[in-house]
């Protein structure tokens, strides 16, 4: 019989028999798990029998940790997102449990590769960009610092599509990350709940002129809960991603299909799995469809349920789930949550409605992610009777309590109590989910410092007055597991050396690095790794696109979602500006650059495609004019994904966090880049304000209108039309993109997104035009001093800690779940 090493003793020595054992380990797996002779295994085999070696560790650690919350009566933290941006899973969790090295070495021994295998496991793509990464980087810090918590999510079938390029255009082609099976996960048959759809309510008298209402939905359907373990920083605790998966409760209609109806009797089957088959592609903007409705009341609903049955495990009754437990709703996509709690206490449990509330509001917490009006979800009253009539009626019932307190105890009037009303009355009636968060809810956080402070000033004032104590600031951030470790060996080992080990356990002890920053010797070896790390990227570049870059260039980065908001219009009109010049003065010392961009348009998101569209025309042309003499280069990456991003962020120089300002909520490219040794060039918006002052404001390039004067001139109006008039630099560049100079298929592709500029320039591209070309100066200036750039740049890795996620969920642990 095989003798396992449970593996409590996680000493970083790299002990032959460890290997061994993994070794063996390997071959156990592979032959009665996966039932393969080494001999004829495929490479995939390999991963999966590596992914179970590591995972049978880990399962053991899975187990104390739930017994250990168990015994102690530790409260739970409950963490509702509809989206979990995973990427690969391998490395994390080998690292994490400490045999990283080990496991190399055992795969080598065995003629395996760890580096090949790492990259058939598929990018765990079940979000859509920022948000959904956080929460994948929580679920780690979660654990990392010992709060019992499980992630509540959607087993998407299909993530966020493939993005490919069809002669420079977006096409989007389905993502199919269950291919191969998924090792990871366990599937839990036994926690499955029904959930209901449509139908009626029954209301019954039960004496005293009490009612009690009964809830008779039209549809049903099972949902099933896949396990993940989730392992936290050398395995301190593993915590549970519990996603839902929608099954039929009855797989086939026989009636239909003794009828010799095939097809017809899997209708329902085919229903109730197409609930949970796809991601919605939207990133902040709110999808308004009926599915998507249906997906967040699915898992909401599944979620609670499975809530309150562990609850009354370990409690007699739910006065206690407020101490017990704490729910956090990631943005309002689980907002419906508010009102199925109070539902599933009054109804199914027999609760009074206001004993009811009090446990629901105490219990929930809400994080905003967006202040973009189009991103505020709201659904139409008529679709939520029609679909959950039983929740229409609880919001009713709430939004008659707050408004009462509010006009009665506060004094508000008609114009303030319309803005606190869950329902918008203006045009169609609709149910605002933010508005039904915010009240729902103890604790209503923002993701950074402006943000939060926007919040109160804009969408949430009126609440804000009616409940002063509630919004709180609880700044974003990264798991340096992932985002240092892990993506940046090279640098990881560097730091290791000159400060030695305590940064890996606490990431603000990165400051000792500052004592290195003017330090030649050490530069030169920061370099080198840079250079290493841009040298792994430009043959990716050139192995997948067949362009050639040049590492010694500065590899200036922009990647995240393509958005209005997010500026990459004004990063690809800089580099026409540029083109210009370096063809007019080719007698300057022009600084080599490479401009390099990645991400995702919505697929109904004309205008953003068209940005894509706009990158690769650009990059054409620039990149095949032998007047440029290679000075500079665009290159748009396809598919950008977690695992991309991996690879891209470890070798920028330059990191680009241009948005408008008071419209990123916070960003967290922009940390993973500063962590890494890039130089920020970056407006004052969202936790870039706060980057600044962690740095050092010599330590990174600020231009730009802030978001003050972006809402004066808002309100007051401006005109573009005289600030490109003025600009040389400007118009020259406008023009040529809208007279076809680089759509010479289409000379008029362009022309209404230059339009745009002239007549409204919403984002205030052109406004800040200047100011940008001119950051971007600075930057080539500062570049060409090697000193000056390695000093700041060493500086950015140094005073970067404290964005650590782990930083940010001690802060949600102390000051929201109190736990
Ligand atoms: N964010 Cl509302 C998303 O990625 N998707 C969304 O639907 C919404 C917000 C982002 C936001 O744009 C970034 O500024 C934040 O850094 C990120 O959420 C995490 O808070």
């Amino acid at each position: 019989m095989m003798n396992r090493v449970t593996n409590n003793d996680l000493a970083p020595a790299l002990r032959s028999s460890d290997r061994e054992q993994l070794a063996t380990e390997l071959l156990e797996r592979l032959k009665y798990r996966i039932g393969k002779d080494p001999k004829v295994a495929k490479p995939h085999d390999w991963l999966t029998a590596a992914i179970l070696v590591a995972r049978d560790r880990i399962t053991d650690k899975w187990m104390d940790s739930t017994r250990r919350t168990y015994s102690t009566g530790a409260k739970r933290v409950y963490y509702l997102s509809l989206e979990f941006l995973i990427g690969r899973l391998m490395r994390d969790a080998m690292t994490n449990i400490g045999i990283m090295d080990e496991m190399r070495h055992a795969l080598a021994s065995l003629g395996v590769d760890l580096d090949i295998i790492a990259e058939l496991e598929p990018d765990a793509a079940l979000g859509n960009g920022g948000l959904g990464r956080l929460a994948a980087c929580f679920m780690e810090s979660m654990a990392t610092v010992d709060v019992p918590a499980y992630g509540y999510g959607i087993r998407y079938v299909h993530g966020l599509f493939r993005q490919q390029m069809a002669d420079g255009w977006q096409v989007e082609l389905p993502e199919t990350w269950l291919a191969h099976g998924n090792p990871w996960e366990f599937e839990r048959r036994e926690s499955s709940y029904e959930i209901g759809f449509g139908g009626s309510v029954e209301t019954i008298n039960i004496g005293e002129d009490k009612q009690r209402f009964v809830w008779k939905p039209a549809e049903r359907v099972i949902a099933t809960a896949y396990d993940t373990p989730a392992v936290g920083w050398r395995a301190k605790r593993v915590n549970t991603l519990r996603l839902w998966a929608a099954n039929p409760i009855d797989p086939i209609l026989l009636d239909a299909f003794n009828a010799g109806d095939h097809i017809g009797a899997l209708r329902e089957s085919n229903k109730a799995e197409s609930l949970t088959r796809v991601l919605y592609p939207a990133d902040a903007t709110s999808a308004g469809q009926e599915l998507r409705l249906r997906q967040e009341f699915f898992f909401c609903s599944a979620s609670l349920q499975d809530i309150l049955r562990r609850h009354l495990q370990q409690y007699p009754d739910f006065s206690s789930l407020p101490d017990a437990v704490a729910i956090q709703l990631n943005d309002t996509h689980p907002a419906i949550s508010v009102a199925e709690l109070v539902r599933l206490l009054t109804d199914v449990h027999g609760i009074a409605f206001d004993v009811a509330w009090d446990i629901a509001h105490r219990t929930f917490s809400y994080t905003n992610h967006t202040l973009l009006p189009e991103a505020l979800e709201s659904w139409p009253v008529p679709l939520l009777e029609r679909l959950l009539p039983r929740h229409m009626q609880i919001v009713y019932a709430i939004n008659a309590k707050i408004l009462v307190e509010a006009r009665k105890e506060k004094g508000f009037e008609d114009q303030r109590i319309r803005n606190i009303s869950l329902i918008e009355e203006s045009g169609e009636r609709r149910v605002r989910m933010g508005n039904l968060a915010f009240v729902g809810s103890h604790s209503i956080n923002g993701v950074s410092a402006l943000h939060t402070e926007l919040m109160k000033e804009t969408v949430f004032a009126d609440l804000h007055n009616l409940y002063p104590d509630r919004i709180n600031n609880k700044t974003n951030g990264i798991t340096p597991r992932r985002w240092l470790m892990q993506c940046n060996p090279g640098l990881f080992n560097l730091i290791r050396e000159a400060i030695g080990d305590a940064f890996m356990d606490d990431a603000e002890a990165l400051k000792a690095l500052d004592a290195f920053a003017d330090n030649r010797d050490f530069q030169e070896r920061f370099a080198a790794i840079k250079r290493e790390n841009k040298n792994r990227l430009a043959n990716l570049v050139g192995s997948r696109m067949g362009v050639r870059i040049d590492p010694a260039a500065m590899f200036d980065i922009q990647i995240k979602r393509i958005h209005e908001y997010k500026r990459q219009l004004l990063n690809i009109i800089e580099a026409v500006a540029l083109y210009d010049q370096i063809r007019s003065h080719p007698e300057l010392d022009w600084v080599p650059r490479v401009k390099l961009f990645a991400g995702k348009a919505a697929p109904s998101y004309h205008n953003a495609k068209l940005i894509i569209k706009l990158a690769n025309d650009v990059a054409k042309v620039i990149n095949n004019d032998p007047a440029v003499r290679g000075l500079l280069k665009v290159v748009f990456v396809p598919n950008y994904n977690v695992s991309l991003a991996e690879i891209m962020v470890p070798a920028a120089d330059l990191s680009e966090q241009i948005s408008t300002a008071g419209m990123e909520a916070s960003g967290t490219g922009n940390m993973k880049f500063a962590l890494n040794g890039a130089l920020t060039i970056g407006t004052l918006d969202g936790a870039n304000v706060e980057m600044r002052d962690h740095v050092g404001e010599e330590n990174i390039v600020i231009f730009g209108m802030t978001a003050e004067e972006v809402a004066k001139v808002r309100a007051e109006g401006h005109n573009p039309r005289a600030i490109i008039e003025q600009s040389k630099e400007l118009s020259q560049a406008l023009a040529a993109i809208s007279s076809g100079v680089f759509s010479p298929d289409d000379r008029n592709r362009f022309a209404g997104l230059v339009d745009g500029l002239y007549n409204h320039d919403w984002f205030m591209v052109a406004a800040d035009f200047d100011a940008y070309a001119k950051a971007q100066r600075d930057v080539d200036a500062i570049w060409t001093d090697k000193a000056s750039w390695y000093s700041k740049t060493i500086r950015n890795t140094a005073r970067m800690g404290w964005f650590s996620s782990d930083r940010t969920i001690r802060q949600y642990a102390k000051e929201i779940w109190r736990a």
